[in-house]
């Protein structure tokens, strides 16, 4: 049967008269059929990635191109006047993440599969996601962001687990979503729930009652923590995963012939930051059930569990307060307390204990204690950890520490989001690096090959006016295709300084009102949320969003310069803006970004950086050369010494800098204030000119500096310009999760053995 056959079988009728809703739901149960053919035996060690977030996308393409059935369920289709990329409209995209964590976590899955290693990833199955992201009247609104279906990807199944949640029993149930590689085998996605769940009880956008446990542990994401109620819903949704998690493991061992002494020979557990930690106490829990004494427990569990670190921010290191432990898991503290006491015969240094004085329990220390590896997650984060950050566990474990620099896969980043990109280099360098990454430099042969360069200008080109016609369809947005499309896409943080580019952007709209014209016109676009409850992440977005609507009532300015904010930043809207981005901006302040993941995917797209030496910028400078990337600002030794010495101050900059004080002031000036909110506005102001946490102003004048010499760059040296981007796409061979993976199992998973 060719493959208009099966599709035609499965929907009942001509393909030409299906409706895109038939269409969608023949494919995804075409998939489906497909990839369970791919399903393999597991011998040997088997990996459960746990972690809160997986930031899948849309799957559809994703699938169709790593069961090798892409090219033909597209020209099938258009046979019979129908369009692949209008039936992937019709798939909603899984609200199962939030940011970079939670991406890795999708890209490392498909890795995984790819490389045909048995793991599968555990976590939970919310309902509504983080939240929908509207603009309105210049400010963030947030909504449920529903995304499951009659019809989806997870199929329930009747596996359930019993949890305890403060003394009472819950039934958690299990859903299964199939991951399949690409020429690989096919893994296991396991997303718990609650059949109790209400989604009736969320109200006025995203409010609801969270002491409804039963009616609520799954509805969000990350749910707004600002109260303590807050605090306490994420410890039970964390409680759901890890213990619901814990059981499937000891379940799916056991299936295989697990005795549980040997539980390390099974599984390899990887704790995706710390929301999933309390796995550890759980797990010794559950062995202690099962006949295996604390001792043998703890042994078991170290030698089976491995954590990874995302941050150093101190507010995502997560400390519960005891008492909210007591409160929701009271089966857990007993062992938490035995393996504080446990710590404190390791070590007398009270900074490494995890109940500390102020009865706080301290989840990244109860990690590193009892796992076997801590990773890091780029060269310079792992420094960071090891010299400052977690100084203290590294000299007493120096042999637990380690580095696996991210990466992301590139058939969702460069095949799927890109297929200009990738016709052009198969036509160069063939296909072979599909499956390895590494062939990509191959490239490299055509950096002075002007026909060569030349097509790659057109694939941009032909990029951007595919976002133009995106933007204009989606958010009624008109841009000049002929600007430079400068793009600043992630979560909004202080630590990312979306700030410094407004602040930037300020600055340019003086020049031109001065009468220094830009080289070429630039159009800034912005893709992020802001979490509900930081008041001063949603400040920026009030003054971008505010600033692009007074230039765009100026003539003079609007000529050169548009601020662009897309609405509800996710992974769909990645997939349009990185294939048509010109620069990318990874401007965090040095030493704060563990890693980023965005400024890979742009590389791997032909888009320049401009940034800091921080995260992976640092290796992505190494890869290309410096000559190739545009790094700007305070280095990360030089940001710890500022902030170790604690003398910076905010204000001496604005005294000191008419640049700086021009921009600050304008977002309490005239225009803005006429425009925009004066609350907003005048908080973001003094925050900048008090406190400036991030250290805003002291790269400001490096940063115009460093963007208007890329500016010049692009507009007056056009085939250099083209060049340089050939050969970040030719570099980024190392950035493909699959070598982070083939690391993480070489090092620390073994998996299959
Ligand atoms: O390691 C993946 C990413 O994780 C974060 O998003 C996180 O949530 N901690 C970091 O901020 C990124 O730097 C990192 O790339």
């Amino acid at each position: 049967m060719n493959f208009t056959e099966t599709l035609q079988n499965l929907t009942g009728k001509p393909l030409a008269h299906c409706t895109n809703q038939e269409l969608y739901l023949a494919l995804l149960e075409l998939v489906r059929r497909k990839s369970a053919d791919r399903v393999q035996p597991v011998t040997g060690r088997k990996l459960y990635y746990i972690s809160a977030e997986f930031l899948i996308g849309k799957l559809l393409s994703n699938n169709l191109i790593n069961l090798g059935l892409y090219d033909e369920a597209r020209d099938a289709l258009a046979a019979a006047g129908k369009c692949l990329s209008d039936i992937e409209e019709v798939e909603p995209e899984p609200s199962l993440g939030n940011g970079g964590l939670g991406r890795l976590a999708a890209c490392f899955l498909d890795s995984l599969a790819t490389l045909g290693l048995p793991g599968d990833g555990v976590g939970l199955r919310y309902h509504f996601g983080l939240f929908h992201q509207s603009f309105e009247d210049g400010v963030q609104n947030e909504k449920p962001d529903p995304w499951l279906t009659e019809h989806s990807w997870a199929e329930k199944t009747d596996i359930t687990y019993p949890v305890q949640l403060a003394g009472k029993e819950y039934t958690a149930r299990l859903y299964k979503l199939a991951v399949t590689g690409y020429e690989g085998r096919t893994n296991t996605l396991n997303l718990f729930d609650l059949d109790t769940i209400d989604e009736s009880i969320v109200h006025d956008g995203i409010a609801f009652d969270k002491t409804a446990i039963d009616k609520n542990l799954t509805l969000f994401l990350y749910p707004d923590d600002s109260d303590e109620a807050g605090h306490r819903l994420r410890v039970y949704q964390q409680y759901l995963m890890v213990s619901a998690g814990a059981q499937l493991i000891l379940a799916e061992c056991a299936a295989r012939g697990c005795k549980y002494h040997d539980l390390a020979d099974y599984a390899a557990i990887q704790i995706n930051d710390t929301h999933p930690s309390m796995v550890i106490p759980e797990l010794i829990r559950l062995l202690g059930e099962r006949g295996v004494a604390f001792e043998e427990a703890v042994e078991i569990v170290t030698k089976t569990c491995a954590y990874t670190n995302h941050t150093i921010l101190a507010e995502a290191l997560e400390k519960w307060p005891r008492a909210y432990l007591d409160a929701v898991v009271p089966q857990l503290m007993p062992i938490i307390e035995k393996l504080d006491a446990l710590a404190r015969t390791r070590t007398e240094d009270e900074s490494l204990a995890i109940i500390d004085r102020e009865n706080r329990v301290h989840m990244a220390h109860m990690d590193i204690h009892f796992t076997h590896s801590t990773n890091g997650v780029a060269a310079l984060h792992t420094e960071i950890l090891k010299n400052s950050e977690l100084h203290g566990f590294y000299a007493l474990y120096p042999e637990k520490f380690n580095n696996k620099t991210n990466g992301i896969t590139f058939r969702r980043w460069l095949l799927a989001c890109d297929p200009r990109l990738t016709t052009e280099l198969e036509k160069r360098i063939g296909s072979g690096f599909r499956k390895d990454a590494a062939e990509l430099e191959k490239l490299l042969a055509f950096a002075d090959d002007e026909t060569v360069l030349n097509e790659l200008t057109a694939v941009k080109k032909a990029n951007k006016e595919a976002l133009a016609d995106w933007l204009l369809h989606t958010q009624k947005v008109s841009v000049n295709t002929n600007a430079v499309f400068d793009i600043q896409s992630k979560r909004l943080h202080e630590y990312k300084r979306q700030q410094l580019n407004l602040l930037y952007l300020i600055h340019q709209y003086h020049e031109i009102k001065a009468g220094h014209l830009p080289a070429v016109p630039l159009v800034s676009i912005f893709g992020a949320k802001a979490a509900p409850a930081y008041t001063i992440a949603k400040d920026i977005i009030h003054a971008l969003l505010t600033l692009s609507k007074v230039i765009a009532a100026d003539p003079e300015v609007s000529k050169w310069l548009q601020v662009v904010c897309i609405e509800n930043y996710n992974v769909t809207a990645a997939e349009k803006l990185i294939p048509a981005c010109d620069l990318s901006e990874q401007i965090s302040l040095a030493s704060k970004e563990a890693s980023g993941t965005g400024n890979m995917k742009f590389m791997l797209n032909g888009a320049l950086t401009l940034g800091t030496m921080d995260g992976a910028n640092v290796e992505i400078s190494q890869q290309v050369g410096e000559e190739n990337i545009y790094i700007f600002g305070q280095t990360s030794d030089q940001v710890i010494h500022r902030y170790a010495v604690g003398d910076y101050n905010p204000a001496q900059w604005v005294e000191g800098d008419a640049n700086i004080r021009r921009a600050i002031g304008f977002l309490t000036g005239p225009e803005m204030m006429a425009a925009g909110r004066a609350e907003n506005l005048t908080r973001l102001h003094d925050e900048l000119i008090r406190k400036d946490w991030f250290q805003t102003l002291p790269d400001f004048n490096a940063y115009v500096v460093r963007k208007g010499q890329a500016l010049s760059d692009y507009a007056c040296d056009p085939l250099g310009w083209r060049r340089k981007c050939l050969v970040n796409i030719a570099k980024a061979g190392m950035f493909s999760s699959d070598r982070t993976i083939a690391e993480y199992n070489r090092d620390i998973w073994h998996l299959g053995e």
